[in-house]
């Protein structure tokens, strides 16, 4: 930085300097012409005169009186002296000592009496600089009768001009010392100082200390470097989080699934395969905001967990380009590389029209299969054509994947959800050497209601296509079996929960999914009192309360929000001392706003929480607040953090991740979770109060147990969640999933049974 300065300096100085010579030397000479010219003048109008005054003292015979004049008038006024000549240059008067060096021969007094004109020159007596003016002197019959010669000392031009110059380097001196000021303490605040912040807040995380993020400024100033650095320091951090992560779990002997520990478990199952994964949401997703493209991921657990696996055996992620800026950044083969900030692994987006869109996806998957799969009391929906769309949809996939996979020697293909039955089964029809996994994260229902679908026979048959069919439990692996048993012509092997179709065998398997849990997740800051944050948040919603519960869900039919809000009017009725301090807050992210049934049941919701509102509120206090829209990551782990209790009363789901989210980040061991029974999470989460949605007031009670439980049975209870969580997180899911398909391919059936997860739920 030193260099930097000098250098700086260095360059400003002599480019100030040569501007500033430049300008004087200009000025000087106008200066000196001016002065020169001035001289001119003033020794013409003295000569003339002088001259005439010569040519009355000459005319009279009065030597005396020109001897007189020429003695007044020598060495005053820059007047060094004259001289009075004959025409033949003879010297009539000279100023004494003037007359060695001022011949009556010398050539200006010469050329006055020849041309009869004055003449003037600059000239140099011995080291003087002189101005010789010479006049002719007349007769009076007009006739040339001699000269006069006048010499002014220029010195004091000089001295001038010399004065000129030591005022500009005296000025060029100041503004030196100006700039190589102002230069320092600019090098300081805008560069020294933002480098050295970013450099210790780099060294700090090199460290491993609590590293303080510099401020926007000092990033601002190095906006080019800033986005690479903002990731690298947050690699750095993951990296060193996950290192610690490991150093403990192996210190403490534990097995604790990381995103690490999963990376490095399948790419070892997968010895060189490649890993396909297939869904309907993509990971990243591009859009325009403010003509620019901003990348967003989609809030998914999916995500996390998938994400770390493709990164470690550069795989292909195969899903639908839904932004409206996607097509912007993808290649020619409707690829690019993510994550964005350190590309890993291949995202390939596929193209849907609106009406496919409509069909498949609004219609088919989510008319028609959620609430068939839901028990819900919502009626499915079947339409023809929504039905052609979702095979047409499933085929278009089908033959992106197959695009994707040529030349792969032993593809491993993991397919996600409801959206695509029939893909299975119509990737194995092609690409007989792919191993094919797909997780239905829903639930499965039981045969009779299954078979109101009347494409039931096609679903199953696309199913089955793959090698390995995942549910979150147990129950709806027996389900889907049961319904195989019912509706195909297959053998099912209920004793190692397999089905054999036309040569083809189909494990059925649960794996029940998670969420990640990590003892200091960047989203949840330690130290933070949930007292003091509740109190905030409470503040800023306006409101008056001291007890919160809280419910974090897409407003859907099948999540019980209505039923919960019953609950808590039940409660209040029940309890009355809680009126006026017990508030529920639900989060609702918007969903599928486009089908009529979700948009009718959002209008329902919002109705039912006025309705209890009306009710009950009472100053600021509120029963209900219902936020209905999407919430940031950040913002749902601070509501998990203050809620004294969270209520999941699903009327059925698969798993419901929200359960093991809250209980993920209650660090404090404090909070009760009150949790539907139809929830796969049920299944897991004995220590949380279960209760049967559709029975409002037992929920209600489930509230009153909940603020009044004791804290150390709530700390227990807490304590126990979180094992379980802990130990089965997303990466454990994930590991084990991909590990059974593995294993599948490797020795077939046998081994896949070997690798089914330590812990199947016990059946309800
Ligand atoms: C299916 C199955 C199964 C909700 N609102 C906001 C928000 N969320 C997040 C929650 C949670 C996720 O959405 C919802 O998880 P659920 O498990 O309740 O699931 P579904 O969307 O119905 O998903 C379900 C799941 O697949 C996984 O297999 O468990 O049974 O139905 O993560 O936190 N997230 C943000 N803002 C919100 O407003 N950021």
């Amino acid at each position: 930085m030193r260099i930097l300065s000098l250098r700086l300096i260095g360059a400003l100085i002599i480019g100030v300097t040569l501007v500033s010579i430049a300008s004087s030397w200009y000025e000087v000479q106008s200066q000196k012409d001016s002065l020169h010219s001035d001289l001119e003048r003033k020794a013409e109008i003295l000569g003339e005169s002088l001259a005439r005054t010569a040519e009355l003292y000459l005319e009279t015979g009065n030597r005396p009186g020109l001897e007189q004049m020429v003695r007044r008038f020598s060495n005053r006024d820059h007047l060094l002296g004259m001289g009075v000549y004959g025409r033949d240059g003879s010297a009539l008067v000279v100023t004494p000592g003037l007359s060695p060096v001022l011949p009556g021969t010398s050539q200006p007094l010469r050329d006055a009496i020849l041309n009869d004109h004055s003449q003037g020159k600059f000239t140099r007596l011995g080291f003087k600089g002189v101005y010789v003016s010479s006049v002719p002197l007349y007769a009076a019959n007009r006739e040339v009768t001699g000269g006069i010669i006048v010499v002014h000392d220029t010195g004091y031009i000089r001295s001038e001009i010399f004065r000129i110059w030591s005022r500009v380097f005296i000025h060029i001196a100041i503004q030196m010392l100006v700039i190589s000021a102002i230069t320092i303490l600019i090098v300081r605040w805008s560069l020294t100082g933002p480098i050295a912040r970013v450099a210790q807040w780099m060294r700090e995380l090199r460290t491993g200390l609590h590293a303080v993020r510099p401020g926007a400024n000092d990033l601002d100033f190095l906006w080019r470097l800033a986005p690479e650095v903002a990731p690298l320091a947050e690699s750095m951090r993951r990296a060193r989080a996950a290192a610690e992560t490991e150093a403990r779990l192996r210190n403490a002997n534990e097995s604790e699934w990381t995103a690490q520990r999963l990376a490095d478990h399948v790419r070892n199952r997968l010895d060189g395969s490649s890993l396909f994964v297939v869904s309907n949401r993509e990971p990243y997703v591009h859009t325009w905001r403010d003509n620019a493209i901003d990348v967003s991921v989609p809030a998914s657990g999916l995500v996390a967990a998938i994400e770390p696996i493709l990164c470690a055996c550069n795989g292909t992620w195969v899903a639908h380009g839904s932004g409206d800026a996607d097509a912007e950044t993808v290649d020619s083969h409707d690829r690019l590389q993510v994550p964005p900030e350190d590309p890993r692994y291949s995202l390939r987006r596929v193209w849907l029209s609106a009406e496919e869109e409509e069909g498949y996806y609004y219609g088919f998957a989510n008319e028609g299969l959620w609430p068939l799969c839901h028990i819900a009391h919502t009626r499915p929906i079947f339409r023809a054509s929504d039905w052609e769309h979702y095979y047409n949809v499933n085929q278009k996939f089908a033959e992106t994947l197959v695009e994707e996979m040529a030349g792969e020697a032993h593809p491993v293909v993991l397919i996600q959800d409801y959206h695509f039955a029939l893909l299975p089964r119509m990737v194995k029809d092609r690409l007989p050497h792919a191993r094919i996994a797909i997780f239905w994260h829903i639930p499965w229902p039981n045969p009779e209601s299954f078979e109101i679908c009347p494409w039931q026979r096609e679903l199953l048959d696309g199913l089955l296509g793959a090698d390995l069919i995942g549910f979150h439990v147990r129950a709806h692996c027996i389900n889907f079996l049961n319904t195989v048993d019912r509706v195909l012509e297959a053998r099912v092997d209920w004793e190692h929960f397999s089905v054999k179709r036309n040569d083809h065998q189909s494990s059925v398997l649960p794996f029940p999914i998670s969420v990640e849990f990590s003892g200091e997740t960047p989203d949840i800051p330690g130290g933070i009192d949930a007292a003091e944050e509740r109190s905030a948040l409470i503040r800023e919603l306006g409101i008056e309360a001291v007890f919160i519960g809280v419910g974090v869900d897409r407003v859907d039919y099948t999540k019980g929000i209505i039923e919960r809000f019953q609950a808590v009017e039940s409660f209040l009725e029940r309890y009355p001392s809680y009126q006026g301090k017990f508030t529920f807050i639900q989060l609702g992210a918007p969903t599928r706003s486009r089908i009529k049934r979700y948009a009718d049941f959002q209008a329902e919701v919002e109705a039912e929480a006025n309705r209890i509102n009306a009710r009950f509120k009472r100053g600021k206090w509120r029963p209900i607040v219902f936020q209905f829209r999407q919430h940031n990551r950040q913002e749902v782990q601070r509501y998990y953090r203050i809620a004294h209790l969270c209520m999941v009363t699903s009327l059925h789901d698969g798993m419901n991740l929200v359960a093991k989210e809250y209980v993920a980040a209650r660090q404090d061991e404090r909070g009760i979770l009150i949790l539907s029974r139809f929830t796969g999470a049920a299944r897991e989460l004995y220590d949380a109060i279960i209760v049967n949605p559709y029975d409002v007031k037992s929920t209600g009670e489930a509230i009153a147990r909940a603020l009044q439980m004791d804290v150390g049975e709530m700390i227990g209870r807490m304590r126990r969640m979180r094992t379980s969580v802990k130990e089965h997180n997303i990466y454990w899911w994930a590991g084990s999933l991909i590990g059974a398909l593995c294993e599948l391919r490797l020795e077939q059936k046998e081994s896949a049974i070997a690798s089914i997860p330590d812990r199947i739920p016990v059946e309800m």
